[in-house]
């Protein structure tokens, strides 16, 4: 008998010692779920640096039942979207480990699974503003509990933006700050900014646009909006639907994929204030004096640091464009062309750049230049490396109609200048780049190798 209750005792404790050390995960749902629909639960995931991966499920209403729950730390929420197939988000576990490789803190995911996973979205509609009215509760009894509101970031993805928006609205914009990665705009558009996320909804709204002609949202939410691209299409996506199943989502989920590059400072994405995206590309937005010392506001994670000069300013869009994959920043020069061709031409340019073992490219095709004799073309050419050292620079010309006869552009001198770091520049002298007729089916346009003297 004796024996019979120590084994007792001994199975209880371990499964003790076992329930101790289990994790509470994402709830996984799949198309079933997605199709019968499902009723709103809303699970609260607390990930710290005590376990990066192992979350622990909060209790909504006591939370000192989670010792793990620290609230003098800061405190950061991750909102997901509309799950269509009901599985758990795949950058997840990634967002966990970035924020809290960044900073000591709580990270609370959000997984209103129950609810997002639909197959009709106006349902889930719905669902997100009962989930952002439990989220406001949860909040408050933290602030009851000495958490500070702006201790607070909430970081929200598609739908789940506009979560964060209702969320800050109850708190009178107090709230720290709201990242909106690529908010929702199907059934968001042109709805007045009660009904959406919006500026006055936290301290400090940073947004980041990649998919405003479809599943995004188009017209600017917060302090800083930034425009991936221009905002619509993103590079090395599907531009058909013959292109695979990627052409429904990839532009949108480009966005969350950019803003992992900027938690782990893959590289520093510069954007520049402007009105649009053509002018931006056009060269005339390059100035960000306004923002001295700090430079032109680097997207992503460390914006924050920007907000005293960007919330006077009250919204700012700004642009950058990317690479089709990491590291997604390119490197931004001036080409500064003096020609001296009789007639003006006008055209498109490609400039290789060679430093030995690399050659990296840049077209400036969104419009033609024109080049006038002996006047200085300025043109913002991106590249996708940054070259170290430039031994050699090449230049690609083609005329606007593929159908007119090729002629030269008889280069007097072309300038780089590396717009980082102003005081590397390269310079080349005369030289003849001739442009093809396409239609002849030769090869597009000539490439002509200058040889610089650089310093
Ligand atoms: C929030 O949702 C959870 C689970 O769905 C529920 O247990 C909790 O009571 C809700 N909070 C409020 C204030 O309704
Ligand atoms: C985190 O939790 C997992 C799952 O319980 C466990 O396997 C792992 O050893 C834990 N890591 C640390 C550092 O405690
Ligand atoms: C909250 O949880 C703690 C720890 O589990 C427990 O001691 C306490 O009694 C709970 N409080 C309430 C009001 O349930
Ligand atoms: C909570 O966090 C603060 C600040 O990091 C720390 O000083 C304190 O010891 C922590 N409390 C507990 C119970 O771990
Ligand atoms: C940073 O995140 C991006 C996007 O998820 C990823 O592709 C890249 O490999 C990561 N880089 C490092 C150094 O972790
Ligand atoms: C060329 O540039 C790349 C990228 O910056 C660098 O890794 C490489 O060492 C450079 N090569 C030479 C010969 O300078
Ligand atoms: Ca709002
Ligand atoms: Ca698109």
């Amino acid at each position: 008998m004796m024996i019979f209750w120590w084994f007792l005792a001994l199975l209880l404790g371990s499964v003790e010692i076992y329930r101790a050390h289990e994790c509470d995960v994402f709830t996984y749902l799949d198309l079933y779920h997605a199709i019968i629909g499902t009723s709103l639960y809303v699970k609260l995931l607390l990930y710290t640096r005590a376990n990066l991966t192992c979350g622990q499920e909060l209790s909504h209403h006591n939370l000192s039942a989670q010792p793990q729950f620290n609230l003098t730390k800061p405190t950061t929420f991750v909102v997901h979207g509309y799950r269509p197939t009901g599985a758990p988000p795949n950058w997840l576990n990634n967002i966990i480990e970035q924020l809290l490789a960044r900073g000591d803190m709580n990270v609370l995911v959000v997984d209103w699974n129950r609810g997002a996973a639909n197959i009709n979205y106006l349902k889930v509609v719905t669902y997100s503003r009962d989930t952002a009215d439990n989220l406001t509760a949860f909040i408050r009894n933290m602030q009851e509990n000495g958490a500070s509101l702006s201790s607070i970031h909430m970081i929200g993805l598609s739908l789940g933006a506009h979560i964060t928006g209702f969320v800050g609205a109850k708190f009178n914009g107090k709230i720290g700050r709201i990242t909106a990665v690529d908010p929702a705009g199907p059934q968001f558009n042109g709805k007045p900014p009660e009904d959406r996320l919006d500026p006055t909804d936290a301290q400090f709204v940073d947004v980041v646009h990649t998919d405003m002609d479809a599943f995004g949202f188009r017209k600017p939410l917060g302090h800083i909006d930034f425009y991936a691209n221009g905002g619509a299409d993103q590079p090395g996506c599907p531009l058909t639907i013959l292109s695979g199943s990627g052409y429904f989502k990839c532009d949108h989920q480009r966005s969350v994929l950019l803003y992992l590059g900027s938690l782990n400072r893959t590289c520093n994405i510069r954007a520049f204030p402007c009105t649009s995206y053509t002018d931006f590309l056009d060269g005339l937005c390059m100035d960000c004096d306004q923002f001295k010392p700090a430079g032109c506001p680097v997207f992503g994670y460390d914006i924050i640091e920007w907000k005293d000069s960007l919330v006077p300013l009250q919204q700012t869009k700004a642009f950058f464009t990317t690479n089709k994959q990491t590291p997604y920043c390119k490197t931004s020069y001036w080409v500064d062309i003096v020609t001296w061709n009789h007639d003006t031409r006008w055209g498109y340019i490609t400039i290789k750049l060679h430093n030995g073992s690399e050659v990296t490219e840049a077209t400036i095709n969104h419009k033609a230049s024109s080049f006038k004799k002996y006047s200085e073309t300025r043109l913002l050419a991106q590249f996708e490396k940054d070259l170290q050292k430039v031994h050699k620079i090449s230049i690609k010309f083609s005329r606007v109609n593929a159908f007119k006869p090729k002629y030269k552009l008889r280069v007097l001198r072309i300038r780089l200048t590396h717009l980082e770091r102003k005081d590397r520049k390269a310079r080349a002298g005369r030289s003849h780049v001739k442009a093809r007729d396409k239609a002849a089916g030769r090869p597009l346009s000539q490439t002509a190798p200058i040889r610089p003297p650089f310093t």
